[in-house]
């Protein structure tokens, strides 16, 4: 790639489409310039990779997942729910998801009494080994269902559940020694993190026999099975750092969330969490794994608050580090309900009649969308969910994207900026007219439940984009380092080092540059010093807080070391 491809646009080549930029490349003829045509149409659809500004593995924040299973697929199609996973691949892409959680694909040969003459188990949470042919499907048809979605542009998302297994079944291909430190029972206190109810299955984590075969088994994932990410099973009972060291030395550049269901009354009164919200024990979590969190704090207030309530998830919090980490989701295998025997679990689900509102919500809103598959393909929201989608992918909301909310309306009001448009969503509320909220030009795309949900669009995808002049203050740099602008949406490389845009040092040691960004569009962004040779040495950051721009013609925004 030529040097001068990460040199900022200059303004009189940006354009407001791909067309006119293509007759220029026809002129110049340039390597860098077709390729920053090609990159330029890809982005619409990119899937953009990096971590968070705080090295949290959310892939670019634009990921949207699907929950690829209910709570009793092994007994409604049991043996067959890779083969499904397989044909639905096609589907499943086209609804807009990204990315999707399979169940555990390890086999579990568990059963217990679920009362009223049903028998639970062989979910995967209480698994024997690493064999796979589990009651989901064998082997080969999980590789199968795996490639399908992955060549859909779907990744894969496979549910570690390193806390315990079910110990001692004959025949099994894996049965550590009691006795020798590998189970939390070794020891007075083998484990770093709470008991799976009595404890005498949990695995000491720390144990370098046991953090190895997790690693090794995360490696094959991703070497054979198509690994785009994890997902952390009740993380509450293991050191967050153990998922770092795994995810960093297996696969670093996936994606990974962690389930940290646990409220503060949980933790000991000695314990800090034990008097913390619950923004602050998830966030903790993602500190400390550099994984995303699933967001308790809004599915909290989605129980036991009103709608206006619905503002104080994590998703929600006006510091873009913490709403970037939240996973969202309105129910899942666990809080839900699911087809087939007992309605599944259903340990919190939330009231059928907000359930609607609930996706409109999280779909309009910053963080990571999760979609319950039964919601989506069994219970008739499939249309309106992939609707919403749609609407969020058009504006480009991400997982950092600003959220306001405005107070004088009945229900909950807001808008979200998204890196191509604005979308305002107006939930159990009086308005009827959006500009009543924020001024310009809106357009309808939602209005259900008798105005109970309605959305509004503005500048939808596609959006023109102008050219925004960048500047360095004080970059003293020394040869072979350069200055370099990082923020926080794919015009600016996604806070990943690697992708920034170098600028000039013509009035050194004042650099600058003129980089085209979404019109109307939000960023925050740093100067570095990074070195030229290799992409990922950053010699310096700009202290402080982030530098904010607002896109528009003629606007200039200036940082300084
Ligand atoms: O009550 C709901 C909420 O109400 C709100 O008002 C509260 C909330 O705090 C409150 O504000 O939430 C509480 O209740 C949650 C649900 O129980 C708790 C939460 O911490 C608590 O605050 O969430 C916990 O439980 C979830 C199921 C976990 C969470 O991580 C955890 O924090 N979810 C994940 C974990 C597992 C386990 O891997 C999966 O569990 C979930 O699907 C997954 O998403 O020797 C063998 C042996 C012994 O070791 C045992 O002592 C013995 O009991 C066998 C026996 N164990 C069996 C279990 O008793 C039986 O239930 C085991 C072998 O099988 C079953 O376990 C199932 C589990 O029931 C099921 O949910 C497990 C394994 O098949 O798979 C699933
Ligand atoms: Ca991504
Ligand atoms: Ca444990």
């Amino acid at each position: 790639m030529s040097s001068n491809f990460n040199a900022p646009i200059k303004a009189n080549a940006s354009t407001k489409s791909g067309t006119s930029r293509l007759s220029l490349c026809i002129k110049v003829l340039s390597v860098s310039c077709v390729s920053s045509l090609v990159s330029l149409a890809s982005l619409a659809v990119a899937d953009v990779p990096g971590k968070s500004g705080e090295g949290v593995r959310f892939h670019g924040g634009d990921e949207i997942i699907l929950q690829g299973f209910h709570w009793n697929v092994v007994r409604t199609a049991e043996n067959n729910w890779y083969n499904v996973l397989q044909s639905k691949a096609a589907d499943i892409a086209a609804d807009g998801f990204t990315a999707i959680w399979l169940p555990p694909v390890w086999r579990d040969q568990s059963s217990y009494d679920a009362g009223s003459g049903v028998t639970f188990g062989g979910e995967g949470y209480f698994w024997s080994d690493f064999n796979k042919n589990s009651r989901y499907g064998n082997d080969a048809q999980l590789k199968a269902a795996a490639s399908a979605l992955t060549s859909q542009g779907v990744k894969v998302l496979y549910d570690m559940v390193p806390n315990h297994h079910n110990r001692g079944h004959t025949g099994d291909e894996l049965d550590l020694p009691s006795w020798q430190g590998h189970y939390r029972s070794d020891c007075s206190f083998c484990d770093d993190g709470d008991p799976f109810i009595s404890g005498d299955s949990d695995f000491n984590t720390a144990d370098s026999t046991v953090y190895n075969l997790f690693l090794n088994e995360m490696s094959n994932l991703k070497n054979n099975y198509q690994a785009g990410g994890f997902r952390f099973d009740f993380v509450r009972g293991y050191d967050p750092a153990r998922i770092n060291a795994w995810v960093g030395n297996s696969h670093d550049s996936s994606y990974c969330v962690g389930e940290l269901w646990k409220s503060s009354g949980e933790y000991p009164a000695s314990d800090w969490r034990h008097s913390a919200s619950w923004q602050e024990i998830i966030k903790d979590f993602a500190d400390n794994s550099n994984c995303s969190v699933f967001d308790f704090a809004l599915k909290e207030r989605f129980q036991n608050g009103s709608i206006s309530d619905w503002r104080n998830g994590l998703n929600g919090n006006p510091n873009a580090r913490w709403r970037e980490v939240a996973v969202t989701f309105v129910d899942n295998h666990d809080t839900g309900y699911s087809p087939g025997p007992l309605g599944g679990q259903h340990h919190w689900a939330l009231p059928d009649a907000k359930r609607k509102m609930a996706y409109a919500f999280i779909l309009s809103s910053p963080g990571t969308p999760v979609v319950y598959w039964s919601h989506m393909y069994d219970w008739g929201l499939e249309s309106f969910i992939r609707h919403l989608i749609q609407v969020r992918k058009n504006a480009g909301i991400k997982a950092y994207s600003p959220i306001n909310f405005h107070d004088g309306f009945s229900g909950l009001v807001g808008t979200t900026t998204g890196d191509s448009g604005k979308i305002l969503f107006a939930l159990d509320s009086n308005i009827s007219d959006p500009t009543a909220v924020a001024s310009g030009s809106w357009t309808q795309v939602v209005n259900e439940d008798n105005g109970q949900i309605q959305i509004w669009s503005q500048g939808a995808s596609g959006g023109t984009t102008v050219p925004v002049d960048f500047q360095c203050n004080n970059g003293i740099t020394t040869p072979g380092n350069s200055v370099y602008v990082v923020g926080n949406n794919a015009n600016l490389g996604n806070w990943n080092v690697a992708s920034a845009i170098k600028l000039d040092p013509t009035a050194y040691p004042t650099w600058t540059g003129t980089i085209t960004l979404n019109s109307g569009s939000s960023s925050e962004w740093k100067c570095i010093i990074r070195s030229e040779a290799n992409p990922s040495e950053v010699i310096q950051w700009e202290s402080g807080a982030n530098n904010t721009v607002t896109a528009a013609q003629g606007v200039s925004t200036v940082g300084t070391f």
